[in-house]
């Protein structure tokens, strides 16, 4: 009697256990989520958000993640029901029912509610990325084949810079991660508002940071605007993510979030380190 009970107690620790750790992996903890700014080996999860835009599509992803989990369950249980209940062992004699209206008014219905619960987040994500806020920098960024130029206003000093792939010893110097580093480095300041207009030279391309939920088709002879607010300093990587020919792997993207006082020294520096744009860089009017 008392092992029964000891056994039964243990068996509900185990599914205890069980359950949380599921919710953990499904509210990616930090055990699950990956580091800042670059991927990782075995990562499990997206890359830790720093934009309001980014967190927002994680939280997303992983509502997502367990409806469908929810779905999943539900259709398994149904299908075991009938594989062990209704079987030709269990039923010899199959029931002929062919409509059932309330049934079918509940499987139509069922499912419009959960699109609809799913829609209603989904449009609050698109409202914070459509929202844009008045830039407190713009940037603008050209993709080539294949390497990104970027170009920053004469307000802030007029200049422009090609960023290439980080190769061989120098990569490996710099203590950058491999074939997601640059040698030039777009760098912006924390906590502001960065406008980037987006544009390419040659075929398309795209621009990306995954931990800041950026992602915008840089296409010739169009210019494509978005932005965003990094709230963590840190030297954050992303890549091309428009199929742009050979080398379309080994066009990174580097960006470096600093504080106030480091990017105006920044200034300082590229706007002696870098070409000088005297007409300033052509950027399309903007808030
Ligand atoms: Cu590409």
């Amino acid at each position: 009697m008392g092992m029964a009970r000891a056994q039964h107690r243990r068996f509900g620790r185990a599914i205890l256990g069980g359950a949380a750790a599921l919710a953990a992996f499904l509210t990616g903890t930090a055990a699950f989520a990956a580091g800042t700014g670059q991927p990782e080996p075995w990562q499990m999860d997206l890359q830790k958000p720093v934009t309001q835009v980014a967190t927002e599509i994680y939280n997303f992803h992983h509502l997502l993640n367990v409806i469908m989990l929810a779905i999943v369950l539900l259709v398994l249980a149904l299908l075991l029901v009938v594989i062990f209940r209704f079987n030709e062992r269990k039923q010899p004699v199959p029931s002929r029912t062919t409509h059932n209206t309330m049934l079918e008014v509940a499987w139509t219905i069922v499912p419009v509610l959960i699109l609809v619960a799913i829609a209603i987040p989904s449009f609050r994500v698109l409202r914070t990325q459509l929202s844009d806020p008045k830039a407190d920098l713009m940037v603008k960024v050209v993709g080539h084949a294949w390497y990104w130029s970027y170009e920053y206003p004469k307000e802030v000093g007029g200049f422009g810079f090609d960023a290439n792939l980080l190769e061989g010893e120098d990569q490996e110097k710099s203590g950058q991660p491999k074939l997601l580093a640059t040698d030039n480095i777009m760098v912006v300041p924390v906590n502001k508002i960065v406008k980037i207009q987006v544009t390419a030279a040659d075929v398309m391309h795209s621009w990306a940071m995954p931990s800041f939920g950026f992602k915008i088709d840089a296409i010739p002879g169009r210019l494509n605007q978005f932005w965003f607010k990094a709230e963590r300093e840190g030297t954050y990587h992303g890549q091309c993510s428009e199929l742009c020919g050979q080398r379309h792997a080994f066009m990174p993207i580097t960006v470096r979030v600093v504080s106030d006082e480091a990017f105006q020294a920044w200034l300082t520096e590229a706007k002696t380190k870098y070409a000088r744009l005297d007409a300033g860089a052509k950027f399309a009017s903007a808030r």
